[in-house]
């Protein structure tokens, strides 16, 4: 191991109350090739003995739920009750992908002169790097079908939210994985993160984070023709049509955009009202926002807590500064990177706080006048990860749903990630999906073979 640690701060009051290990160059290496000599064991083992240890994995992480959950609030400042979710989203992904080992099947393609068979071959070593802002689910969208598909898996936390992921890491040892087979690798990731990409024992990485980095990333794995899965940064609109049920669309729109603090590449933090109703859907957002509580993340009735550190809270900061406020709801004075739920008017669509991911708990308002407009602006983005419409007619929800260039869209709800359905951005909002029924063939490569009949 390197000799350089970390420390881990609590966002809800700034104080440091942990240190991991940050590992180096070296560390970084003996963990990756540890992890290849593991794989050819892994990969041998009979589908049915792999898919049991993944349900002994999920089985353990279930047992571990509140522990986990109060790890995630301690260090990411989350709410008990979305961390809770959390940490059952990962059981939840790894029973998922229990069932595939044994259900991977290739094809058997008629050709003549013989028999032509494809199987769907593990990589080798896959990397992933997961950002801070949901350090448990985005692990286990990767580990999981990595690890049911026959690979093994090296994953490097975010610097400021390690102690799930370490604790993840553990169980799954606990769990009875073999050594090497999934591995944590805390560090930096100009050095363990970049290592992934320039090791040419990995053979895939998966990167969840900023749009900046994960198009560094792809370039770097063009030299190796690397495998990449890419979740990247979001802008997405909530669209609320005069014809909607504007009391619930209304209701829900705060939780669309400040869960998680607004940290969230799939935060609805832009606000298109049809001009009609523009001013009754403000007047009835107004006390929605205002009673969105913020509060210590560890009370059950929290509905957000802090911003993950200082620095990011400046960052967001800087959205409102000049800004047109509409209205913000409270949070706590006392130390620690609380943030009020902040509702901005925009008067263009070149405003900043329109145009680029704020990752705070910050919501920019626009209104429209027709459903081509709607579709227009929701469009005017170079990203595409999620969205949501809120309408009464069932022609118009399928004609924007199929207009709005999103991977992930909701009508009448705000839901985008559901472990059985696929997740993944357009445009710049990455590349490749996540979850559901095939993100584990792409952990995979097919294998084509052909065996002569002979004579
Ligand atoms: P990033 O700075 O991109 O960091 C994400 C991860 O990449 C961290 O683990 C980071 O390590 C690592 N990293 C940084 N530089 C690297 C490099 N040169 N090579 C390899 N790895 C590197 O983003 P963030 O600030 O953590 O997260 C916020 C952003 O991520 C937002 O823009 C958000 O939209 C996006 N995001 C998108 C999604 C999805 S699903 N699309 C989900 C979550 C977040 P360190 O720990 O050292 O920083």
């Amino acid at each position: 191991m390197g000799n350089m640690t970390t420390e881990v701060i609590n966002p809800s009051t700034g104080a440091v109350f942990t240190t991991v290990p940050s590992l180096d160059l070296a560390a970084t290496d003996a963990a990756i090739e540890r992890a290849a000599q593991a794989f050819p064991a892994w990969r041998a083992v009979a589908p049915g003995d792999r898919a049991r240890l993944l349900r002994r994995f999920a089985a353990v992480v279930d047992a571990h739920i509140d522990e986990l959950a109060g790890l995630e609030v301690r260090n990411a400042g989350h709410t008990i009750g979305n961390a809770r979710w959390e940490a059952g989203n990962v059981r939840d992904v790894l029973d998922y992908y229990a069932g595939a080992p044994e259900r991977l099947s290739g094809r058997q393609i008629p050709v003549p002169g013989g028999l032509d068979v494809t199987f769907h071959e593990p990589l080798g070593v896959v990397g992933i790097i997961v950002p801070w802002n949901f350090p448990m689910p985005i692990a286990g969208w990767g580990f999981g079908p990595a690890l049911a598909a026959g690979n093994t898996v090296v994953l490097k936390p975010a610097e400021l939210t390690p102690l799930t992921a370490i604790r993840l890491g553990e169980l799954a040892l606990e769990a009875g994985l073999p050594e090497g087979v999934f591995t944590i690798v805390p560090g930096k990731g100009s050095i363990v993160g970049q290592r992934f990409v320039t090791h040419p024992a990995v053979r895939k990485v998966c990167f969840t984070g900023s749009t900046e980095v994960g198009k560094s990333i792809m370039a770097g794995a063009a030299d190796q023709v690397k495998r990449v899965t890419l979740e990247l940064g979001g802008k997405s609109s909530n669209i609320v049509f005069a014809d909607a049920d504007l009391e619930k669309a209304a209701a829900s729109a705060p939780g669309s955009v400040f869960d998680n603090a607004g940290q969230d590449c799939c935060a609805r933090s832009r606000l298109l009202v049809q001009e009609s109703v523009y001013d009754k859907f403000l007047a009835l957002l107004e006390p929605a926002v205002k009673a969105f509580r913020v509060t210590d993340p560890a009370r059950t009735d929290a509905e957000m807590g802090p911003l993950i550190s200082a620095s990011h809270r400046k960052t967001v900061e800087t959205y409102v500064e000049g800004s047109d406020v509409a209205f913000r709801g409270d949070a706590p004075k006392t130390d620690g990177w609380w943030f009020p739920p902040t509702v901005l008017l925009a008067h263009s669509t070149d405003d900043p706080h329109w145009r680029e991911e704020v990752f705070g708990p910050v919501l920019s308002v626009l209104p429209f006048t027709d459903e081509e407009d709607a579709v227009r602006l929701a469009n005017d983005t170079e990203y595409g990860l999620s969205g949501s419409l809120w309408t009464r007619d069932l022609g118009r929800a399928l004609r924007v749903s199929r207009a709005v260039e999103t991977g992930a869209l909701s009508v009448n709800s705000h839901s985008s990630v559901r472990y059985w359905t696929p997740f993944g951005g357009m445009k710049q909002s990455g590349l490749g999906r996540e979850l559901g029924p095939d993100a584990l063939l792409s952990f995979t490569d097919v294998k084509n073979v052909f065996m002569a009949m002979g004579d």
